[in-house]
């Protein structure tokens, strides 16, 4: 497979980073790695959507401004302020203008190319594929550009949404371990999607809620379709009910007496 250098830099660190963040666990993690390995990088800032709530950030000691990623004045500011800008989990899709003027790195939860976009454990879960966590350089195209660091995971039969995506989230922390410091450098090197995978989109994710109680499928296609659509408390699967109410259900996985979920 071939590998292509950091295109920006060899050497310099960069020094002024910026973290879009939506994710308060994730964002707490990155902070506590990056603030271990670059003690002496005193100006990171954070910022996040405005679906967002600051506080809950703040307990982790993250004072995040909200930003607008539509707005062109906002980007244009941000081009002449910090010289690398990082997604973790950032709900807003990155503009050309913004990625095609200054490094950007994405944290994704999914192995790239497969299941780019929305909650890939769902449809890892519902169409067996792959399942890890990548950090790559954003281009134009969702979860897409050059891969620095890409990590499998094993997924089981048992697996929920949520089992799942909490061992996606090790990996994340894990690769942020083990190659921030290269990426700060611009030392890393890259390989290119072996081909264009899948993008799942919130509407995909929110058409597969509704069970349709004439469908017909099999056992082992209804108890995926459950498993991908249970984690924790979250209401996704649905059908509708003769009172035609939603009637939410999701599936236990016990084993040998054992819940394993
Ligand atoms: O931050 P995140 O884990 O990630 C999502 C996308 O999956 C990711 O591709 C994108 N880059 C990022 C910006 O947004 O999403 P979350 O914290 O909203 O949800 C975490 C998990 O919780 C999700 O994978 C599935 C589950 N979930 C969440 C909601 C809101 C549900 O099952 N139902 C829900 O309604």
């Amino acid at each position: 497979m071939q590998e292509f250098y950091c295109a920006f830099k060899t050497t310099d660190m960069y020094n002024r980073p910026l973290v879009i963040t939506d994710n308060v666990f994730l964002a707490s993690q990155f902070k506590r790695i990056f603030d271990v390995l670059f003690p002496n990088i005193g100006c990171i800032a954070y910022a996040i959507s405005k679906q967002s709530n600051a506080k809950y950030f703040e307990e982790y000691g993250i004072f995040a401004n909200f930003i607008d990623l539509k707005d062109q004045q906002t980007i244009n500011w941000m081009i002449n302020t910090y010289d690398i800008v990082f997604s973790v989990h950032c709900k807003q899709i990155f503009p050309p203008s913004l990625v095609k003027n200054i490094k950007c790195i994405n944290l994704h939860p999914g192995y790239n190319p497969y299941n780019r976009g929305w909650y890939p454990q769902v449809f890892a879960i519902l169409n067996n594929l792959p399942i890890g966590a990548t950090i790559h350089e954003i281009d134009e195209e969702l979860d897409h550009g050059p891969i620095i660091a890409r990590q499998l995971i094993e997924k089981y039969d048992w697996d929920t949404s949520e089992s799942l995506y909490n061992r996606v989230q090790q990996a994340e922390i894990e690769l942020m371990e083990t190659h921030l410091e290269s990426i700060m450098e611009g030392t890393y090197r890259t390989i290119s999607p072996e081909k264009k995978g899948q993008v799942y989109l919130r509407k995909d994710f929110q058409a597969l809620c509704e069970i349709d109680l004439n469908e017909k499928v099999s056992f082992q296609e209804a108890i995926n379709r459950l498993r991908a659509l249970t984690h924790g408390a979250f209401k996704n699967a649905y059908f509708i009910g003769e009172n035609g109410n939603k009637n939410f259900i999701c599936i236990q996985i016990t084993q040998d007496g054992n819940d394993v979920n």
